[in-house]
């Protein structure tokens, strides 16, 4: 299977580290911002990635795309089946792709994207408005919500964990360093679920490749 996109996309992290942890083997295309591959578009009717091809099958968003893998191997799924861990799961899922996903467009693409990526400025003054106006209280609510051990919903790793905690990867690039006396569990959490062996060489390969880009 192919997993067309770049790991800077908080979306195409989320899939990478989500088949990592399930032991699904992808193999990762990587595509720029806005890329005009035609596989890539075929998968991609709005052009945005992820988008997965198997076989003659595609499809984009990595919503979609984790619910596809997760019926093709149903066995060891990370979405539980229970029904208030299931609903939980994807409300996890939904801050993380709404919420979070707002605030990677605001800091990250203005702070790393267009500039590094596009060759365009960003808005630093939109970035600098969201961490200061808005980023606080969607760590609040992480704050409120993570665990002192173990993972957001249940006794085990789900999507929820991988989802919300990729989006953060986001920030670290862009410069945000979230206060540990203000938000001790949700740092504590966040540093469990970044050390892991799904995320780890992850972070680490796009932060030396940010730290040669200058
Ligand atoms: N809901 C989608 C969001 C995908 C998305 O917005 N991807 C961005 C990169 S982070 C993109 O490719 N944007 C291109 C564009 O907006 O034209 C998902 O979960 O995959």
């Amino acid at each position: 299977m192919k997993l067309y996109g770049s790991s800077y996309s908080p979306f195409v992290r989320k899939v990478m580290a989500y088949a990592i942890e399930r032991g699904i083997a992808l193999e990762v295309v990587p595509i720029r911002f806005r890329d005009q591959d035609p596989g890539f578009r075929a998968a991609s009717p709005f052009g945005k990635m992820p988008a997965l091809v198997d076989g003659d099958f595609g499809i984009s968003d990595s919503s979609a795309i984790i619910a596809y893998l997760e019926a093709k191997f149903p066995d060891g799924g990370l979405i539980p089946t229970d029904a208030e861990a299931r609903a939980r799961t994807i409300w996890f899922e939904e801050y993380a792709d709404g919420e979070l996903g707002e605030a990677v467009f605001a800091m990250f693409f203005h702070r790393i994207t267009l500039p590094k990526f596009v060759g365009q400025p960003g808005d630093a003054a939109i970035a600098d408005a969201f961490e200061r106006d808005r980023f606080p209280a969607l760590v609040d609510y992480l704050e409120s919500v993570a665990p002192a051990e173990g993972f957001l919903v249940g006794d085990r790793l789900t999507l929820a964990d991988i989802a919300v905690a990729s989006p953060f990867v986001n920030f670290r690039h862009a410069g945000v360093r979230l206060d540990a006396a203000r938000w001790p569990r949700a740092t504590a959490y966040l540093a469990r679920v970044h050390d892991r062996p799904s995320f780890a060489p992850i972070i680490a390969k796009e932060t030396a490749t940010l730290a040669r880009m200058g």
